[in-house]
């Protein structure tokens, strides 16, 4: 018998595990006949907001673009997506970057189709374009093995250039493969969890993780992972990149 009482999930200063037994749906204005999970947003101290849509029968999901920029992942299913004047069909491991300042109109969205997406209000860079709408499919993305260990691979989903302040990988962990050292750095991440499971070690505290959780990890949460079980993990995740790191 499941114990209501007990749940994997916890929110603490610096981290958070958001796990799907906990969910409570938001209704997001634009975003309609879908469930909506706000896994991450600035009420925890975050910088960033990741999101997953459920897509129930009829869903549509419309909005503009003001301040931020926002990144969506299909984690399953399928859609037509019209971003500014570009129209795509994306399916499972399809990207799409919506800059900051466009709009954004998902159709034909199959009933049980899965959207992540992780927001950032952008910050222009003099001398460097605020990027422009890119599409694309994860599983033409090379994963070159990550520090020359071959039980990792990390696929970089977004160009590396300037203009960017946000990055996106796709980082997967053979059983046994784990982070060559705990991670401790300024930049912030969050993360779901697409495949597999293991360990996190987050500010110093141990957590089993699977796919569907969520990860928030604050600037300088200590940060650790070894995969175990019988297939490879795979987590996606954001960080910002590419911008000076105090008051200029
Ligand atoms: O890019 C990163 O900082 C990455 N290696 N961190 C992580 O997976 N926790
Ligand atoms: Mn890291």
């Amino acid at each position: 018998m499941e114990i209501s009482a007990l749940t994997r999930s916890v929110v603490k200063r610096n981290h958070a595990l958001i796990c799907p037994d906990g969910y409570i749906n938001s209704k997001v204005p634009g975003w309609d006949n879908c469930t909506v999970n706000v896994l991450i947003n600035e009420q925890m101290g975050a910088h960033l907001c990741q999101t997953l849509i459920t897509a129930a029968a009829g869903c549509k999901i419309k909005g503009e673009n003001k301040s931020s920029e926002i990144f969506f992942y299909v984690v399953q299913g399928s859609c037509n997506a019209t971003i500014g004047k570009e129209k795509r069909k994306l399916s499972k491991g399809h990207f799409v970057y919506v800059p900051v300042h466009t709009k954004y109109d998902f159709s034909s969205i199959k009933a049980g189709t899965q959207l992540l997406t992780f927001h950032k209000v952008y910050q222009p860079l003099e001398g460097h374009p605020v990027p422009g709408i890119l599409f694309g499919d994860s599983s033409t993305i090379p994963g070159p093995s990550y520090l020359g260990d071959k039980a990792l691979r990390l696929q970089v989903l977004l160009p590396d250039n300037l203009s960017f302040d946000m990055a996106v990988n796709i980082f997967t962990y053979d059983s046994g493969g784990h982070l060559p050292m705990v991670e401790t750095h300024i930049m912030e991440h969050g993360l779901m969890y697409l495949q597999g499971q293991g360990i996190y070690m987050l500010d110093q505290e141990w957590y089993p993780v699977k796919k569907g959780d969520t990860i928030w990890m604050a600037p300088y949460c200590q940060q650790w992972f070894t995969a175990m079980g019988k297939e490879p993990a795979v987590y996606i995740y954001y960080k910002n990149v590419n911008r000076f790191p105090t008051e200029i």
